[in-house]
């Protein structure tokens, strides 16, 4: 692949599923445990904070249980020596990539190990709980949520994934249904600039027909294999 020289990477919640972090959609997914208007939105937290909390103080509490996979490692492999420009958007709020060892990782939905103050707008590293109200780090208010973007919220650095994407000459979906947006509009932004789109997924995403090569099956398998190929000189 000599004719790419800066390369955009999209992740969601099937690369960290092999890593036993549930994924969202699929069987026994998050959202069939819980309603996303009733814990993934402003409305719910305004309206429910203790149920909001709990369920990220649950999902903060288990990623840090569990480990990279063989794609979180390979995507750091490529990370680490790519000499392009590269990004890894990430919409998970998992801390895999880095835990890998990838660097030039972008969480566009937020991370679980940050802790948000709604009184100073400070964020402060966490990885406790916060449903017993614990005081800002910063400010000393209680006034902590979860530094996680929900539904109807703007997610994080829009202007820098859209500077990526322009520049980019490959860009790559790997373990995302498509179901999100703007995350699900990139493939298309990426034809409009007329750069190469490829999906690594288990099975085809909604916006499968968008690009121009897809490939199905495990990203602990497709990863590895599609990283291979592009470190070939
Ligand atoms: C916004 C944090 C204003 C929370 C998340 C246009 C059309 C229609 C609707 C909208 C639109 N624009 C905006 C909307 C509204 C909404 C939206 O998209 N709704 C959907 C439901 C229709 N979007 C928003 O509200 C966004 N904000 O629009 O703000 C704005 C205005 C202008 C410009 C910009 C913005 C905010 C959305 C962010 C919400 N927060 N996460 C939390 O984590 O709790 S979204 C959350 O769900 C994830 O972050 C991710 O984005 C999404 C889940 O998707 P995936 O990660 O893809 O996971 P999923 O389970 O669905 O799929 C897993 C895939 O992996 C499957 O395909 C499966 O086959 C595959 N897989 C499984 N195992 C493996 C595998 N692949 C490989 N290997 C395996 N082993």
């Amino acid at each position: 692949m000599t004719d790419i020289r800066n390369i955009v990477i999209l992740t969601g919640a099937g690369i960290s599923a092999e890593s036993g972090i549930d994924t969202f959609r699929d069987g026994g997914g998050l959202w069939e445990q819980h309603r996303v208007e009733d814990v993934a939105t402003p409305e719910a937290f305004a309206r429910d904070p203790d149920l909001v909390l709990r369920f990220y103080d649950m999902r903060r509490e288990a990623i840090q249980q569990k480990e990279p996979n063989p794609a979180h490692e390979a995507l750091a492999r490529l990370d680490d020596i790519w000499p392009g420009e590269l990004l890894i958007v990430t919409q998970n709020v998992d801390d895999l990539h880095e835990r890998a060892g990838a660097s030039r990782v972008l969480h566009m939905h937020g991370t679980h190990l940050n802790a948000w103050c709604t009184a100073c707008d400070v964020r402060s590293p966490w990885r406790g709980t916060l449903i017993e109200r614990p005081s800002c780090p910063a400010c000393g208010e209680s006034a902590l949520r979860p530094d996680i973007v929900w539904f109807g919220e703007m997610p994080y650095e829009m202007e820098r994934i859209y500077g990526a994407l322009r520049n980019a000459d490959l860009f790559v979906s790997v373990g995302t249904s498509g179901a999100v947006y703007p995350a699900a509009g990139f493939v298309r932004d990426a034809n409009a600039l007329r750069v190469r789109t490829l999906e690594l997924n288990l099975e085809p995403s909604q916006g499968s027909g968008w690009f121009d090569e897809a490939r199905h099956g495990p990203a602990s398998e497709l990863v590895p294999e599609w990283v291979d190929e592009v470190l070939i000189p």
